[in-house]
Order: C-alpha cells, then sequence, then structure tokens
C-alpha cells in the first residue's frame, strides 16, 4: 500500500530552497537554548521568517535583544544580534499565533529524572501548545533527542488534539539534534543531518528545508523512529566504549600499567575507535540518551543489558577518584578530613562553560562531606559562582595551600600548568590527582607532588 500523503503542504515538495531565497518560508523554534537558538539563527541567516518560542521570559527578553548567553558557541552572538536587530527572528513567549509558521521546530530539553526515567514533559507541554495553533500543512519537526517511538507515539497524537490527523493533514518528522556543545554552529553547517518523516512529501521537504538553509547532504531515513535510533546508537556507542575504558583502567591501576598508554597504542590500528577513562561522563547528551532506548526496550520487552551495565560502570567513576584522592592523600601523610583539595576544572567537559551532570560535582559533594575544604579553579567560571563555590581566579590562587590538586576536566589551560610553582604554592607535600589524565606524570613527579591518575594509580611511567 504507498505510503499516505501529506494533503497541501504549506511549502511543497521542489520549493523549499527558492522560498527561503524569497524570505517565503516561515519557521517557529520551540525551545531557544543551546540547540534552538543556533537553529533560529540559522534558519534566519538562510532566509527564513523566524518566531523563537520559549517558557522562559528571560529567554525571550534576551533574544530580542540580541543577548546570548551562550558564551563558549563561537560565533552565535553576532548572529543573534543580527537578526534580532533585523527582525528575522522574533521570540515570544506568548502561544497566540505563534505556531502559524510552515514548520515548527521543537528543540526543548529532554532530561531524565532521579529514576532515570525519560522526562518528556517539556515535549508534551511543547506539543499542547502547538496543537492548539497548529494549521493544516505545516511540518512539525522534532530535533529534541527521544526515544525510538516517542515522535510516532507521544509528539503525533498530542498534536493531533488539534482535530488535524498526522501525515494527512500536518506533516510529522523528527531531525535529531547531532551538534557538538562548544562547536555546535562549526557541526550544524558541516554535519549531515538525519531525517525521517510519517509521509513522503514531508520527508522530502524537510530534506530540502535542511539541504538549503543548513548547506549539508541530510541522511533520509525510513521513519522518525529510525532517526531517533540513528541519534542515539551514536551516543550509546560512545557511552559503551567509554565505560569499556574505565572498566579497563581499573583493571589497569591493579597490573600497574597505563591505561592511557595503552589506548593511545591501540589508537594507532586503523579500526580501533579511542576512548579514555576517567572522573565519569556528563553532559546533557551521553548520560541520559541511554535511557531513552531502554525504556523504549523495555516497553517492547527487550532488556539491553551491556547499555545499562555501562551506565553503571561510568557512574562509578567519581567514587573511583574520591578513592583515589584519599589514598593520594594518605601517601603524603594526610587524610580527606581537614585537607585543602583545589578542583581544577568542574565543566563536564573541556572548553565549554557547561557543569551539566559534571561527574566532578559527585567527587567533590562526597569529598566535602568526608571532611576536605574544597576549592575551585575553571577558566570557564573565573571569579563566578559555579556549583555553590566561587571560582578562583587563578590557578595559583586556588592551588595555595592546597594539600591535594584535583583536576576534574582537561580544559586546554591545563595542557600548560606550571606544575613548579603550584606545587611551590601548594602545602609542603601534595598530591595531584589527575582525573583526565591530562598532566605528565613525570613532570608532575618532578615539580614535587605524589601524581596518580585514572587507570594508572600511582605508577609513574618510565619510559
Ligand atoms: N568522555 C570520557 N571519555 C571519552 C570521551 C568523553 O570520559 O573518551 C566524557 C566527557 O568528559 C564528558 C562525557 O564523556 O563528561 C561526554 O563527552 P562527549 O565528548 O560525548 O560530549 P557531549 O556530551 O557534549 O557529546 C556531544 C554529543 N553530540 C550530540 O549528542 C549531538 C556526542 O554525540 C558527540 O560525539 C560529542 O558531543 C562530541 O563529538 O564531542
Amino acid at each position: 500500500m504507498a505510503p499516505e500523503k501529506t494533503e497541501q503542504l504549506m511549502v511543497p515538495p521542489g520549493t523549499a530552497a527558492r522560498r527561503l531565497k524569497q524570505g517565503a518560508v516561515k519557521i517557529t523554534v520551540v525551545g531557544l537554548g543551546r540547540i534552538g537558538l543556533p537553529t533560529a539563527a540559522l534558519f534566519a541567516e538562510a532566509g527564513a521568517k523566524v518566531t523563537g518560542f520559549d517558557v522562559d521570559p528571560s529567554v525571550v527578553a534576551d533574544t530580542n535583544a540580541g543577548r546570548c548567553k551562550f558564551v563558549d558557541e563561537p560565533g552565535l552572538g553576532d548572529l543573534v544580534r543580527k537578526h534580532a536587530k533585523s527582525g528575522t527572528i522574533k521570540a515570544t513567549g506568548s502561544p497566540e499565533g505563534a505556531f502559524d509558521s510552515d514548520f515548527v521546530v521543537i528543540c526543548v530539553p529532554t532530561p531524565v529524572d532521579q529514576g532515570k526515567t525519560p522526562d518528556y514533559s517539556a515535549v508534551r507541554h511543547a506539543s499542547e501548545d502547538i496543537g492548539r495553533g497548529l494549521r493544516r500543512g505545516t511540518v512539525v519537526i522534532t530535533e529534541s533527542t527521544v526515544g525510538p517511538g516517542i515522535v510516532e507515539g507521544l509528539i503525533g497524537p498530542t498534536l493531533e488534539s488539534s482535530g488535524l490527523r498526522a501525515t494527512h493533514d500536518f506533516g510529522l518528522a523528527a531531525c535529531p539534534e547531532r551538534s557538538d556543545p562548544g562547536r555546535i554552529l562549526r557541526d550544524m553547517r558541516s554535519l549531515p543531518r538525519i531525517i525521517g518523516a510519517t509521509g513522503p512529501e514531508c520527508a522530502s521537504v524537510v530534506v530540502e528545508l535542511y539541504r538549503a538553509a543548513l548547506g549539508v547532504e541530510p541522511i533520509r531515513v525510513t521513519s522518525p523512529r529510525t532517526a531517533n535510533a540513528v541519534k542515539l546508537t551514536e551516543n550509546i556507542f560512545r557511552d559503551v566504549n567509554i565505560a569499556l575504558s574505565n572498566e579497563f583502567a581499573l583493571l589497569f591501576e591493579g597490573l600497574g600499567i597505563d591505561a592511557k598508554e595503552v589506548i593511545d597504542a591501540c589508537a594507532t590500528k586503523y579500526n580501533f575507535v579511542p576512548h579514555y577513562p576517567g572522573i565519569g561522563v556528563g553532559g546533557p547528551c551521553l548520560p541520559s540518551n541511554s535511557y531513552y532506548m531502554i525504556a523504549e526496550a523495555l516497553k517492547a520487552g527487550d532488556i539491553p543489558y551491556l547499555v545499562r551495565m555501562a551506565r553503571e560502570i561510568n557512574d562509578r567513576m567519581p567514587e573511583h577518584v574520591v578513592e583515589l584522592t584519599s589514598e593520594a592523600l594518605n601517601r603524603v601523610g594526610k587524610t580527606v578530613r581537614g585537607s585543602k583539595v583545589a578542583v581544577f576544572g568542574v565543566a563536564y567537559k573541556p572548553d565549554v562553560k557547561d557543569v551539566q551532570l559534571t561527574p566532578v560535582e559527585r567527587t567533590m559533594k562526597r569529598l566535602s562531606a568526608m571532611g576536605a575544604e574544597i576549592s575551585v579553579y575553571d577558566p570557564m567560571y573565573r571569579g563566578e559562582e559555579v556549583l555553590g563555590y566561587r571560582g578562583s581566579k587563578s590557578a595559583l590562587e586556588a592551588s595555595r595551600g592546597a594539600d591535594c590538586i584535583l583536576l576534574g576536566t582537561a580544559h586546554s589551560e591545563f595542557k600548560e600548568l606550571d606544575l613548579v610553582s603550584l606545587s611551590k604554592a601548594a602545602s609542603a607535600k601534595a598530591a595531584l590527582v589527575d582525573a583526565r589524565n591530562a598532566v605528565d606524570p613525570e613532570a608532575a613527579t618532578a615539580a614535587g607532588f605524589v601524581y596518580c591518575g585514572v587507570g594508572r594509580a600511582f605508577r609513574v611511567p618510565t619510559r
């Protein structure tokens, strides 16, 4: 049976590129966060008239004033300023008339709750809002990362509360976001996008839109659920391989082997994809993406053992770093209780200003509960409040009198640490716990630190 077609789409197949150039395409982006705001900016840059919808009044105000809080996204602030000023992006918090567009793109967060259950409340609320203003022929595209089947089984039916039918009256598609925080614009302009829709015409139009607007060659897949499965598979592949590197790290510590040395050597083989051990896995993506897939698998009667075990291994790493820190302090004649621990780097990954689910926080909380006095230095948070601490203005300031320096994030700046000065500023005998294996063990030892790393323990490799 031929797949059902959508009645007259507002932007018929074969017309998106021309209409964009003519400024005749209206797009609403729902959620102006780290994905929605650059998405809105790039659609406006391509000629669309963009309405940005967000439930946070401060986000609406900032956007209309041309302000952008993502200072770690190169080029984004300039684009937001340009299109706010020219009026090709208009932000609103009022649903009235906000969804009267040719395309509506959902870019709201999809966190998991304390019980690791996906929280689709933002997606549901957005779909309800859109449903109240949905027009025949509009295409609704979900960029938010959701489990396979959520577009067809939750978003579509919620939109149908409008009385319109998915596929027949409005287009329903998925184009999962695929950008790396800190390089969002670059990735949106270079990475192919995975697109799946419930009808053939809708799929064609969405492919044309992203090709024309972003200049990338989309990859069309069978359905929205397939597109979401691609996105999740990419990230779960990464999470499972990180877990494998963490498991080897725990093993190699006991065998007196340097895990980083092993993985670097493995990386010389053409089909080895290197992943590295550390303090754990943070950020808005990896810690939660697995649970979207697990939830759908369990609904289907399948139990993804490896995916679940990988999460458990990665989530154990912050505690392992607590154990390493405790032993490192013992080796300099101290205990955690009463020691000063200077945490270098709290962001969830290098060179981003983002502490979402950062594993470093769990290690800090545990050490503080054990009686350590914590200081923080993160170049992305100099002199700012972060995780309840006031970020020091410099590494030297944070290391003064420290009994232990704990490197939690491998920011680029930490590749050039003046270890000798830090050792002089620290207490007479201090430890350096390298939770991202970012510091040269021999240089740290030569500077006077007792060094340990994840997957290295206290073994200082001697070439
Ligand atoms: N991590 C490790 N070991 C590794 C790699 C990462 O412990 O070998 C840790 C990081 O420190 C971080 C966490 O895992 O805490 C996540 O790191 P990430 O590099 O995957 O960063 P994310 O969460 O920003 O992932 C995004 C993802 N992009 C999307 O979901 C669209 C991911 O698919 C990308 O591969 C990743 O950016 C990227 O390439 O940087």
